[in-house]
């Protein structure tokens, strides 16, 4: 059982540089909030390097790691938290497979990108990783807030 309940699940989700610099924030945004998701955290952000090692720092011995480390630093970014029951995988299924090209129609990448080194937007994979990317990415932690307009969606 898990000692944290599921309705405080975070994904950490930032749109790259190049959704940044072809204006599709508002859009991104957009299809979350309209999704129903409550927002945690948001900040438009010049990427320390040290951060962008390390958010890829799984990926450091692929051949593509210091292109896309380059890529990350090219321009700010959106970040984001978004928190909600199974907002990691549902965030996943939102953005799209990895390869825009193979990306679903409707999916953001499916949508509005077609290469995968300029694929537009991340989220985390796994809540694991929702927890540690928002921990790096927002080391000045969260926004707290309740939506008392509640009940609209549960
Ligand atoms: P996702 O972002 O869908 O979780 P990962 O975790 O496999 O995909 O890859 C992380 C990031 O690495 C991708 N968002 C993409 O920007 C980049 N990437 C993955 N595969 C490639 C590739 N073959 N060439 C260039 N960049 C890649």
């Amino acid at each position: 059982a898990r000692a944290v309940s599921v309705r405080n699940e975070i994904s950490y989700v930032m749109v790259k540089p190049d959704g940044v610099q072809r204006g599709l924030v508002g859009e991104i945004i957009g299809r979350f909030e309209r999704k129903g998701f409550k927002l945690r955290a948001l900040k438009l952000y010049s990427t320390p390097k040290e951060v962008a090692e390390e958010h890829y720092k799984d990926l450091s011995s692929k051949p593509f790691y210091k292109d896309l480390v380059q890529y990350i630093l090219s321009g700010p970014v959106v970040a984001m938290v978004w928190e909600g029951d199974g907002v990691v995988a549902s965030a996943r299924k939102l953005i799209g497979a990895t390869n825009p090209l193979a990306s679903e129609p409707g999916t953001i990448r499916g949508d509005l990108a077609i290469e995968v080194g300029r694929n537009v937007i991340h989220g985390s994979d796994s809540p694991d990783n929702g927890e540690r990317e928002t921990a790096l990415w927002f080391p000045e932690g969260l926004v707290k807030w309740d939506q008392t307009l509640e009940p609209w969606l549960k």
